[in-house]
């Protein structure tokens, strides 16, 4: 198995091969790739160092699987020419997600609609991700009629350069980079672009990537997508109304029994998911589980992710592992 990455000194790739190593994903041969202004690098794995190749020579190598976490301009711009050679591109960007021929993957809902012909398959947004591990096992039992989902976002979803102007500014350094405030000791509605109808793209992402992956258009879905001060991973605060009447027992129940996710829910004992202890990890966490009792058929619960794992790296990989197992690269 011939693997590479396209963006692999990123937040993302960088995860991506912490994860490759730690579980032992069947590699023959590694390829790593990244901006002009990264090549040559070299990059640790598996005791062993790798330079970093432009894209152009990773081309040349003719990888079975890429993993794409450069932005859509170079998914855009590179994708087909590598699934034109035999390749299969797991794409991290927004670029291929809503396009009707891609499929929109999460391993633990929709892998079983993968098959040999699928070249370019596209990862979620990491709030989608962690959102419809969730929802979907619950939409199975009880038939999702509406969502409102509030996101409160760690700035590693927007990059490094984020991470850096919270750094600074907490030290007392400002100067606005990634974002046109202050982050440190503020939060702001704002993750991605405003569209015309005064919603983030972000908040689009969230609605549009939910329908597809669930595969139901009629769901009602709204959200408000928040910037706030965090390293660890994504945080939701999740409001659903089903057609069915939910019993929260038979809720854990099914949560319970999710590979890859972990409930967390105590109040009792303070017990409750937050991005503190999320990060680094590769599950979804959810907790505050309880009725609505302000709506029929409601629930209110509380959802945790590291971005840059199952909202990411982890979740490609997995995209990844399954394309593997199942003999289709
Ligand atoms: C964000 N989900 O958090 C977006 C991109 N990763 O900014």
């Amino acid at each position: 198995m011939k693997l590479g990455i396209v963006g692999v000194t990123g937040m993302v790739g960088r995860v991506m091969i912490d994860l490759l190593e730690k579980r032992n994903f069947p590699l023959k041969k590694l390829y790593l790739s990244a901006s002009n202004k990264s090549i040559g690098k070299t990059i640790f794995f598996k005791k062993r160092t790798y330079k970093v190749i432009s894209i152009y020579d990773l081309f040349k190598k003719k990888p079975d699987i890429v993993l794409f976490s450069a932005g859509s301009n170079i998914s855009k711009e590179w994708a087909k020419k590598f699934s034109d050679i035999g390749s299969t591109i797991i794409d991290n960007s927004s670029a291929w997600r809503m396009d009707s021929e891609k499929k929109l993957i999460v391993p633990e809902i929709n892998a079983s609609c993968l098959c040999k012909k699928d070249k370019i398959i596209a990862n979620p947004n990491c709030s989608t991700i962690q959102l419809v591990m969730v929802l979907f096992p619950l939409h199975i039992k009880y038939i999702i009629k509406r969502i409102i989902v509030s996101t409160y976002q760690s700035v590693t979803g927007t990059g490094k350069q984020a991470l850096d102007q919270l750094y600074q500014e907490e030290k007392g350094i400002f100067s606005k980079k990634a974002y046109p405030y202050p982050i440190y000791q503020n939060i702001l509605p704002h993750c991605d672009s405003f569209t015309e109808n005064k919603y983030t793209l972000e908040e689009i992402k969230l609605i549009n990537e939910t329908k597809k992956i669930m595969n139901n258009y009629n769901i009602g879905i709204t959200a408000t997508a928040v910037r706030v001060p965090v390293i660890g991973g994504h945080s939701e605060s999740v409001n659903i109304t089903f057609e069915k009447k939910p019993d929260i027992d038979c809720i854990y129940k099914i949560l319970l029994k999710i590979k890859g996710i972990i409930v967390q829910d105590n109040p009792k004992k303070n017990i409750y998911p937050m991005p503190l202890y999320a990060h680094g990890k590769d599950e979804v966490f959810v907790g505050r589980i309880r009725e609505d009792f302000s709506f029929q058929n409601s629930i209110n619960l509380w959802i945790v992710a590291d971005n840059l794992h199952k909202g990411a790296a982890t979740n490609a990989i997995q995209i990844a592992e399954y394309l593997t197992q199942k003999n289709y690269v």
